[in-house]
């Protein structure tokens, strides 16, 4: 048994992690604007003042504006049939609420679309990557204000009006999960996410539940609004999911592992389902946020309903109810999986947490699934030969892909494409640096301000490039 010959190979990428360009043509600033450099040491810092240097690479990402014809090319000849790429809000509405989108971001988009077009590559657009414009936070308070729905709204209708009959796949939100009464408030997601000052929040539960619901509700909304627009389009929702295996099998660790896992799946649930779910009410109840889903709310739920459901995955973790000697906290709290290498940055690799997820979902959905990124962080070294030889990279995909394969040939899965995260390399969105590479294209941008940004295929360039000839017939 084979791949469909149209799976849909490609990468993903996100227009803050690689434009640049972050104060031209009309564009405003968002909330990714104001968060600095970093490093895993020194991780970012949310500072709404702009100062000089405290920015890079953030704002000058790898010229992706200036340079896209160039980068689309490489992904071209590589044999892509599908891009993921995010529209950055603040370039079509810089203070949100202006009268007109600003025509200079529309064309930058359009033109870049029809480069995908023109190399027979099918766009996929995402319309919020955490691209919030930074006036709708100052002025509504971002996603814990209902106005914002209107806002987002009003920017989707614009873009999907100006690109329709050239763009049939649309992703509403990136990973609204990682939002939800028990999230950390302090967590740089919080900002990065919900666009909300965490000075702003006063009462943890409610705000959050409201941001989360808020979302949700954009997404259900947008979904009618742009079916409504052409019938053709495809709509999805991407999450970011990280499966929870138990330490033992003591029931309690199996309970809480099942909890930590299924904690990130009442959005898909709302928006699948048709309705917002009960036991979220029943749990926001409980904590004593008061939530109410007025009929009109309830009506939205059902006519908003998923075409398909985007995957982000990178990692699994481990679930405990107790701590033992010599246990070591894991990235996303629990503990370390003793049976796991870790990436540099601590991401467990697990490819058949993949096979599992994807399992999971399709049971529960039965929608068609796509792998909107996945992909291994790494310190890549540039070798006397002018290339970077990343077996590690080929090595992890490799693994992941055969996983993939696996779900859909062995298991029957629903799984229409592969869009690798990063496949050129670009900012990290948690840390803010350049040295985390994911890229299948080197680029020559360093984070103490060095390099000419050229683009030099790595090792793992040639090998992506044969395997799409092959339609995974070689995994
Ligand atoms: C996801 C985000 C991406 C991307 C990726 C890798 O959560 O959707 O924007 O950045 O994680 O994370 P990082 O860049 O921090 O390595």
């Amino acid at each position: 048994m084979k791949l469909d010959s149209k799976f849909l190979w490609g990468g993903s990428i996100a227009a803050h992690q690689l434009e640049g360009a972050y104060d031209v043509d009309g564009k405003g600033l968002n909330v990714m604007d104001t968060v600095t450099g970093g490093s895993y040491e020194t991780p970012r810092e949310i500072t709404p003042v702009l100062q000089d240097n405290k920015y890079y690479p953030s704002h000058e990402g790898i010229d992706f504006y200036h340079r896209y014809k160039e980068d689309i090319a490489m992904f071209a000849d590589m044999g892509f049939k599908a891009l993921r790429i995010s529209i950055d809000w603040s370039r079509i509405y810089p203070n949100g609420d202006d009268e007109k989108p600003n025509e200079q971001g529309l064309k930058f988009y359009e033109s870049m679309i029809d480069e995908l077009i023109k190399h027979k590559i099918e766009p996929i657009i995402t319309l919020f990557h955490f691209e919030l414009p930074i006036a709708i936070m100052k002025k509504y308070n971002s996603w814990l204000n209902r106005e914002t729905i209107n806002l987002y709204l009003r920017f989707v209708e614009t873009v999907v009006t100006a690109y329709k009959g050239k763009v049939k796949y649309w992703v509403t939100f990136n990973e609204m999960n990682h939002l939800d009464p028990e999230t950390d408030v302090s967590s740089l997601f919080t900002y990065m996410l919900a666009g909300v000052e965490y000075s702003k929040i006063k009462n943890k539960e409610q705000d959050l539940a409201v941001i989360g619901y808020n979302m949700t509700l954009a997404s259900v909304k947008a979904v009618k609004l742009i079916h409504e627009i052409d019938a053709n389009n495809q709509v999805g929702c991407v999450f970011g999911l990280t499966p929870s295996y138990p330490r033992t099998c003591k029931p309690e660790e199996v309970m809480k592992s099942f909890n930590d896992t299924i904690r990130d799946f009442y959005q898909i649930d709302a928006m699948t389902y048709g309705e917002f779910p009960k036991y979220k009410l029943h749990e926001y109840k409980k904590m004593g946020v008061n939530l109410e889903v007025s009929p009109e709310d309830q009506k939205a739920f059902k006519e908003g309903i998923l075409d398909f459901i985007g995957l982000n995955y990178y990692m699994s973790q481990v679930s405990s109810v107790t701590t033992e000697e010599g246990d070591q906290e894991s990235l996303f709290g629990g503990v370390v999986n003793p049976y796991l290498e870790k990436s540099a940055w601590g991401w467990t690799v697990d490819p058949l947490g993949l096979r599992y997820l994807l399992n999971f979902m399709y049971r529960k959905y039965q929608k068609p699934i796509i792998i909107c990124e996945n992909g291994l962080g790494a310190v890549d070294e540039v070798g006397e030969d002018g290339v970077v030889h990343d077996d590690y990279r080929i090595d992890y995909l490799n693994k992941h892909l055969t996983q993939l394969k696996n779900a859909v040939l062995e298991d029957g899965v629903e799984c229409f494409g592969y869009l690798m995260w990063g496949p050129i390399d670009l900012v990290s969105a948690t840390t803010g640096e350049m040295k985390k590479r994911y890229g299948f294209i080197y680029v020559d941008k360093h984070d103490d301000g060095s390099g000419d940004l050229s683009r030099t295929p790595k090792d793992s360039y040639y090998w992506y490039k044969n395997l799409i000839k092959e339609n995974g017939d070689n995994l």
